[in-house]
């Protein structure tokens, strides 16, 4: 049966595509750069940094390249998780509720407002954003429930840790600008070259709102929120 066993010369062929695709593969990584950096989050007065520096987004500005998928919001003892929820466009949302009682998700955005209604246990719903950058995300019920989903325009982006710091894997050698937004409204911009190898930067934001401003939001009709008495929830 000749054509069953691969000839010498096909043997060699398939070796030659495997040692190319090799040679590509350690290529294409070698032409992309890590950025890191370290970012101080100032107070309002811009006199003292925060105690924690986490809760911050940085990405790079540039091609706008959407993503599939649901990322979920979860509302669980009367808390949005996580406070600070990156989207990269493309993705939907998609609002879970965890607790064993009624909440709603309502966003006052300038220009992607919207209002889901009360839902209870293990029902969620969904939303797709099309703005980039910060939508508020409250409840209608109980105020303190605060968080706020950050659209970005690709997956070059990363939320700082607790000290600030952040790293953005495998970007393409370039200039970009680097935009950073803090929840308490710190905002900042820079250019960055990234090279080949691993780029480290500084910044800084400085807040533009109080924690106690952040949490004293009004509610969907833009109304203060009446004074919340536990046994309603149940
Ligand atoms: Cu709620």
């Amino acid at each position: 049966m000749v054509g069953m066993q691969p000839s010498a010369t096909s043997k060699r062929t398939i070796m030659v595509a495997f040692i190319a695709v090799l040679v590509w593969t350690v290529a294409a990584e070698a032409t992309a750069g890590d950025l890191t950096g370290q970012v101080t989050i100032l107070d309002k007065s811009g006199r003292k940094p925060l105690k924690s520096s986490a809760q911050a987004i940085v990405y790079l500005e540039g091609p706008v390249k959407t993503h599939a998928g649901t990322v979920t919001l979860d509302q669980r003892s009367k808390e949005f998780i996580p406070r600070l929820l990156p989207v990269i466009i493309g993705q939907k949302v998609r609002f879970t509720n965890s607790d064993v009682f009624q909440h709603n998700v309502f966003s006052p955005h300038a220009q992607e407002s919207f209002d889901l209604g009360r839902y209870g246990t293990g029902e969620a719903r969904e939303i797709e954003f099309k703005e980039i950058g910060p939508h508020p995300i409250y409840c209608d019920i109980h105020q303190k429930m605060v968080a706020d989903i950050f659209v970005v325009p690709n997956r070059y982006f990363a939320l700082t840790d607790d000290k600030g710091r952040f790293r953005i894997a495998d970007v393409p050698p370039g200039t970009y600008q680097l935009r950073g937004w803090h929840i308490l409204g710190g905002k900042t911009a820079q250019k960055v070259e990234v090279a080949r190898e691993t780029v480290s930067i500084a910044l800084s934001m400085q807040s533009t709102k109080l924690l106690r401003e952040m949490e004293e939001h009004k509610n969907k009709e833009g109304r203060s929120y009446p004074p919340e008495f536990e046994f309603s929830d149940y």
